[in-house]
């Protein structure tokens, strides 16, 4: 009887690895169906070849399936006597030396490795737009998503061809698992691509990356929990260096969070120091009150709710702040997730043509965000950035309506609770000129011109903020 059953593991055995083998094999055939340069290529080289495409199992699921990496990166790369940064505004020759992959430091504290996350957290839908990204920079930032990151959270890759010149791009990288291109037909800017791609995401969870990143270890975790605890929080990881130069990836600093002056321009700026020492947890999210804008997570369904993006904005820039803006003045959060880092080519110019002009276009859309929700604070905006004035922006009047909708706070109650940092201009020149003068004031509204003091007009504007200033109770009306 024992030696019956003895034979019939024996027999099962077998079958199980010959099973294997077999199951293996056929994984690592090239589908006769595919029409792409890269079964071309293969087919001239014969079927040892074929064979001998890598395949890349995680969790036992082949994550780039038989997409041919060396075909696709070696059909364009930068050819002799060429400037390595013409094109990208990055060192291209650097970028396509380290292939499809590479390995890269964990950055994060050590902390974050014995952080635990639900075993059910929902799968997202990567959206990450490109206009003429090159291939290599491209091929690394969907590699690293689908190899670092558990399978069953990668629902799927929205590609956006935000109508680069060779569409090739588009349809082979179309043939990678979980990988979908969609082309647009004439050139939208990342703000459109962004909301088409959302649009056609099917999980509940939207993730934005440009289209030169490489993530790091567990980067998805921390991000998809803290959205499915509270979905009104949309979250980014720390955003690590690639040099543009020889693209080693650098850690970057876990004690910034994102800032901004009057004229919009934004920055990374240390954590208040306040926050720092009340900070006895390494592991835990950092507030922040605007993000960098390009690498971030979102419930989808608070996305639409809060108005996706402003689709009058083009090309690129100022979508950050309007975002940031909305989250947190209708009901939302934002914040850093130290756990979870990403890296990213940072660049000193845009490699790419706006049609109207750089600065026409960052103009328009700053000043789009400015007014509609900045409220009596647009004037600082302004007094930044006098260009500004009298530039064309298109008509606001969908999304001031949005902003009723949704009863969102004010731009001052934003100023007060979450960027009590940001300094007021002339604040203290009003508050000297009035102190001068012994006076307790009340502003009477921003549209309010009637005030008779001959102070410059400047810092009337300022005088509703004039509050602050005095303890309550000790001002009297003027
Ligand atoms: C930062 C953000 C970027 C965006 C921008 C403000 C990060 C890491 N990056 O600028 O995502 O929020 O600030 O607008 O936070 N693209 C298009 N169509 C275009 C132009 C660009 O699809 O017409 C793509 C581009 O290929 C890239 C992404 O949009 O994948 C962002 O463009 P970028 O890398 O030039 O912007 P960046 O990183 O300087
Ligand atoms: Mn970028």
């Amino acid at each position: 009887m024992r030696r019956i059953r003895a034979n019939a593991i024996l027999i099962l055995t077998v079958a199980w690895i010959l099973g294997t083998f077999y199951y293996l094999w056929q994984d690592s055939r090239p589908s006769s169906s595919s029409s792409s340069s890269s079964g071309s290529q293969l087919k001239n080289h014969g079927r040892l070849e074929e064979r001998t495409l890598p395949l890349i199992v995680i969790d036992g699921y082949p994550v780039m399936g038989h997409f041919d990496q060396k075909a696709f990166l070696s059909s364009k790369q930068l050819k002799a006597g060429e400037d390595p940064y013409r094109e990208h505004a990055f060192n291209l020759q650097e970028s396509d030396r380290l292939g499809s992959e590479r390995t890269i430091r964990d950055t994060r504290h050590y902390r974050c490795s014995s952080m635990t996350f639900d075993p059910d957290l929902p799968p997202t839908s990567i959206i990450i737009t490109f206009h003429n990204e090159a291939r290599s920079t491209l091929l690394r930032t969907i590699k690293s998503v689908l190899m670092r990151s558990p399978p069953h959270l990668i629902q799927e890759i929205i590609l956006v061809d935000d109508f680069s010149s060779d569409p090739e791009d588009c349809r082979l990288l179309s043939q990678i698992p979980k990988v979908h291109c969609l082309r647009n037909e004439r050139r939208e800017g990342l703000i459109r691509s962004r909301v088409r791609g959302a649009s056609a995401a099917s999980a509940s969870i939207l993730t934005f990356l440009d289209s030169h990143c490489e993530v790091n270890t567990d980067w998805l975790q921390p991000m998809i929990q803290r959205v499915k605890e509270d979905h009104t929080r949309v979250v980014s990881p720390i955003i690590d260096v690639i040099s543009l130069d020889n693209f080693a990836y650098l850690a970057a600093s876990a004690d910034l969070r994102g800032g901004f002056d009057w004229s919009l321009h934004f920055k990374w700026e240390q954590i208040p120091i306040e926050q720092k020492m009340a900070r006895n947890d390494p592991t835990q999210p950092i507030r922040t009150p605007v993000i960098a804008g390009g690498i971030f997570v979102m419930d989808k369904g608070w996305f639409n709710r809060l108005g996706q993006y402003d689709t009058h904005m083009d090309i690129w820039g100022g979508e950050n702040f309007e975002l940031s803006f909305r989250v947190w003045m209708c009901g939302g959060s934002l914040e850093i997730l130290p756990c979870s880092r990403v890296g990213h080519v940072f660049r000193k110019r845009h490699p790419y043509d706006f049609p109207e002009g750089n600065a026409l276009t960052y103009i328009k859309n700053t000043r789009r965000a400015a007014e509609v929700w900045m409220d009596e604070y647009k004037q600082y905006y302004y007094a930044a950035r006098p260009s500004a004035q009298g530039k064309a922006f298109g008509s606001i009047a969908d999304r001031l309506a949005l902003r009723r909708k949704l009863n969102c706070n004010s731009f001052r109650w934003y100023l007060e609770n979450v960027y009590p940092e940001l300094k007021i201009p002339e604040q203290d020149a009003a508050y000297s000129l009035l102190k001068q003068g012994g006076l307790c004031l009340e502003s009477h509204g921003t549209d309010n011109n009637e005030f008779a003091f001959s102070i410059k007009p400047s810092a009337v504007l300022y005088l509703h903020y004039i509050h602050i200033y005095f303890p309550q109770g000790k001002c009297h009306h003027t």
